[in-house]
C-alpha cells in the first residue's frame, strides 16, 4: 500500500509540475506576442489622404511619392482617389507625404503642388485639379462692402490697404 500510494503521490505531483511549466510557458509566450504585435501596430501609422489624379501612371508616381516621403506602404486608388499610407510616426508623417506627393505634381487634401510641376505632367494624368477656396475669395471684402468688385481680391484675402473697400 505504502509504495503504491507513494508512486501515485509522485506521478501526480511530476505531472502537476509539468502542467503548471507548460502552462507558465505558453502564457509567456502569449504575452511576448501580443506584446510584441501590440508594440508594432502602435508604432506603425495606417491613414488616408485625398490625393487628385487619373490614370495608372499618376498611381505610380503618387505612390513612389509617398515611399520616398517615409512610408512604409501606399497604395492610391484610382477610383476614389484616396492614398492609404502606412508609416511609423518616428520616421514620417502626413504633412511630409502630402508634400512630397504634392512635389511630384498631384493635389493632396493639404498640400497644392506647384503650377509648374503640374503642367508638365504626362497629358493624360493632367487631372481636373483641386478647386481652392473660391467661397472664401468671394466672400474676401464683405465686411468692407465691397463685394461687388472681387478684382481687390488677392489668394482669399483683401488687399492690405483695402482700397477696393473704399470706393
Ligand atoms: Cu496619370
Amino acid at each position: 500500500m505504502y509504495p503504491d500510494f507513494t508512486f501515485s503521490f509522485l506521478f501526480f505531483y511530476t505531472q502537476f509540475f509539468k502542467f503548471i511549466i507548460m502552462k507558465t510557458r505558453i502564457l509567456f509566450a502569449v504575452v511576448l506576442f501580443t506584446t510584441v504585435f501590440s508594440l508594432q501596430s502602435m508604432a506603425q501609422r495606417s491613414e488616408e489622404i485625398k490625393v487628385w489624379g487619373n490614370c495608372g501612371m499618376c498611381k505610380k508616381t503618387i505612390e513612389a511619392a509617398a515611399l520616398k516621403a517615409g512610408a512604409s506602404k501606399a497604395s492610391w486608388n484610382e477610383e476614389t482617389k484616396m492614398l492609404a499610407v502606412t508609416y511609423k510616426a518616428k520616421k514620417t508623417g502626413l504633412q511630409q507625404i502630402q508634400e512630397s506627393v504634392a512635389a511630384s505634381g498631384y493635389d493632396t487634401q493639404d498640400v497644392t503642388a506647384p503650377d509648374e510641376v503640374y503642367n508638365k505632367l504626362h497629358g493624360c494624368c493632367q487631372y481636373d485639379r483641386k478647386v481652392v477656396a473660391t467661397q472664401a475669395k468671394a466672400d474676401c471684402c464683405k465686411d468692407g462692402n465691397c463685394e461687388k468688385d472681387k478684382s481687390c481680391c488677392k489668394e482669399g484675402k483683401c488687399e492690405k490697404d483695402k482700397s477696393c473697400c473704399k470706393s
